[in-house]
């Protein structure tokens, strides 16, 4: 029988399918590409994987963009390569959670072809249409419906010549909005989701889940001096029905089936709606991605980074782990497909490389929640390399710049903030090797694959005791041999010092002392007393130092 808390001791893994692995040559990731890898995965420890998104898709936004949520793209397979995928991990003793886009869909899903061909088709009423604004020329600038800006840059609404009305996009205008406030969406949402799990799937990741329920009243923002164009955030994400929504999902799709790991994607969620959504006792979500710790080095865009304060993410997720407690749940994460690289950004990826991924990655594994490990991360992978415009693929970045230009910016200001914060130093090539294209494909790669490819690859570190991989096998270890680091309370013990994050675990009688100096700096510390008598069972340096930390180091204590 399936443990119905399953996923609370689970370490989760995420697979971004075109940087992954490519088994034909055509420099694409796809999914045999995977199956080819689970050695890799298994050995590691980990027990669940997230796929993003291989469904049909014009790829305007790396498959963001869906055309069909049943079908496989074919640069990726096909059905009978996911039901291998399943197959093959279930064998292993491991699960499948995919990526559920369903905030938006390409503007080729047949619902929008439908919904765009009249103001009367049956299908008008699933995506947001709007009237231009009253007294302005239809089509021109300044004649859309609300004043938001869009997260890809440019106006949140585009003219439809044809029928002479607006549709809404968040995002690319290749991602129109479903109208979730229509019962024959959501339904038509919950039948392709039922019809995934009974292909055998062990839940989902809902992409930007928290942006499904709008203000149906779609207020202006407050304009910026230049663009005119303003944050429509307020309006469009945590709508009033948000968490009915969540709680009709939870019964249409989830009850009555073994436990299922469900997390949504939520940027900007407050520790309010995160504990709202996670209490198990309201039946919404498992867990939630939250990003307060992923904009504190944020300027005025993620384009614009400013360095982070000493202890500004400490004491950023400190705040998650009291605010959730022991009431709601956390999902632990430093990277992801829309991330720089956590050893590049929150570490320091020359001096101390080894030193830093390790310690970030104690850091986060050994919190309370269930950890997140994205391709690469586990073998310390670094921020890519874009000398030119010409090396970033994607869509965000590349608009950001356009717009920049337009408004005057210096190019190169623009392009050191793509290359510090742009998505595409998530989406290198996975570096297998030191031979051709990293050992990701035999062709030319999508995107090109970091040089440092020659010394930081994953054959490189699985016979050295001491590499980041074999690091995190014993995290991942942890979590599975001992109750105290799934199940057990956080609480921070303060040491004086900012930049080291040190707190206590305790389950019954079993407890645990975690230390991490997330600095360059040689930082002494003083255990309180009752830690006199412990015994230190992982730490990423080969010996001690009495009373202090040297640079990123991280000890994990241990008393009965
Ligand atoms: O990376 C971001 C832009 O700065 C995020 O705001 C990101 O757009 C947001 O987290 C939503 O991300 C998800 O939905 C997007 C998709 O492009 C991302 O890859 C996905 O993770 C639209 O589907
Ligand atoms: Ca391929």
């Amino acid at each position: 029988t399936v443990q119905p808390e399953w996923w609370k001791s689970a370490v989760v893994y995420q697979v971004y399918p075109r940087s992954f692995s490519d088994s034909n040559g055509d420099g694409i990731g796809d999914i045999r590409g995977i199956i080819n890898r689970l050695d890799h995965l298994e050995q590691l420890g980990i027990d669940v994987i997230w796929l993003s998104p291989v469904y049909r898709s014009p790829h305007a936004d790396a498959g963001y963009d869906i055309s069909d949520y049943e079908a496989i793209d074919p640069l990726f397979g096909d059905l009978d390569d996911i039901d291998e995928l399943i197959a093959d991990l279930h064998r292993r003793g491991m699960r499948l959670v995919m990526d559920l886009v369903v905030n938006h869909t390409s503007d080729e899903h047949p619902w929008f072809l439908e919904s765009r061909s009249s103001t009367t088709n049956p299908k008008r009423d699933w995506y947001w249409w709007r009237d231009p604004r009253p007294g302005t020329a239809p089509g021109a600038p300044g004649a859309e419906p609300t004043n938001w800006e869009s997260f890809f840059s440019g106006p949140t609404w585009t003219f439809d010549e044809n029928t002479g009305q607006y549709y809404l996009h968040l995002f690319a205008p290749k991602q129109p909005d479903l109208n979730w406030e229509n019962p024959e969406v959501r339904q038509a949402v919950y039948a392709m989701m039922r019809r995934w799990l009974d292909r055998g799937i062990d839940g989902f990741r809902m992409d930007v889940i928290n942006l499904i329920s709008k203000h149906p009243e779609l207020p202006d923002a407050e304009p910026h001096p230049i663009t005119g164009r303003g944050d429509g955030f307020p309006f469009y994400a945590h709508g009033p029905r948000l968490h009915e929504y969540l709680q009709e999902m939870r019964r249409e799709v989830f009850d009555g089936r073994d436990a299922l790991l469900t997390v949504g994607e939520m940027p900007g969620v407050s520790t309010k709606e995160a504990l709202l959504t996670t209490d198990p006792t309201r039946r919404e979500l498992n867990m939630v991605f939250q990003f307060e710790h992923v904009g504190l080095d944020h300027g005025t865009s993620k384009f614009d980074p400013r360095p982070l304060a000493p202890g500004a993410l400490a004491d950023s997720l400190t705040k998650w782990q009291d605010a959730l407690g022991t009431t709601g749940w956390n999902s632990l994460y430093l990277s992801n497909h829309d991330q720089p690289r956590a050893v590049s950004r929150f570490g320091n990826d020359t001096q101390y490389w080894r030193e830093s991924a390790t310690a970030l990655a104690t850091m986060l594994h050994l919190q309370r929640g269930t950890p997140y490990v994205y391709q690469g991360e586990e073998i310390g992978m670094t921020n890519g390399h874009f000398p030119d415009l010409a090396d970033f693929r994607d869509l965000e970045s590349l608009n950001f710049y356009h717009q920049s230009s337009q408004l005057g910016l210096l190019a190169e200001n623009v392009l050191d903030g793509m290359r510090r914060n742009g998505r595409d130093n998530a989406r290198t090539p996975v570096q297998w090797n030191a031979e051709h294209a990293a050992g990701f494909t035999s062709g030319t790669p999508w995107i090109g694959v970091n040089p440092n490819h020659s010394w930081l690859n994953a054959e490189a570190q699985y016979q050295d005791a001491s590499s980041i991989y074999n690091y995190y096998r014993q995290l991942i270890a942890l979590r599975h041999e001992r109750d105290v680091v799934a199940l057990g309370t956080f609480t921070r013990v303060d040491i004086g010092e900012p930049a080291v994050l040190a707190f206590e675990r305790a389950h019954s009688a079993d407890l645990l002392m975690v230390a991490v100096n997330l600095s360059d700096e040689e930082r002494f510390i003083r255990f309180p007393t009752r830690w006199a008598h412990s015994t230190l069972i992982l730490s990423n340096y080969p010996d001690t130092a009495e009373f202090v930390l040297r640079p990123w180091e991280a000890h994990v204590l241990t008393r009965r």
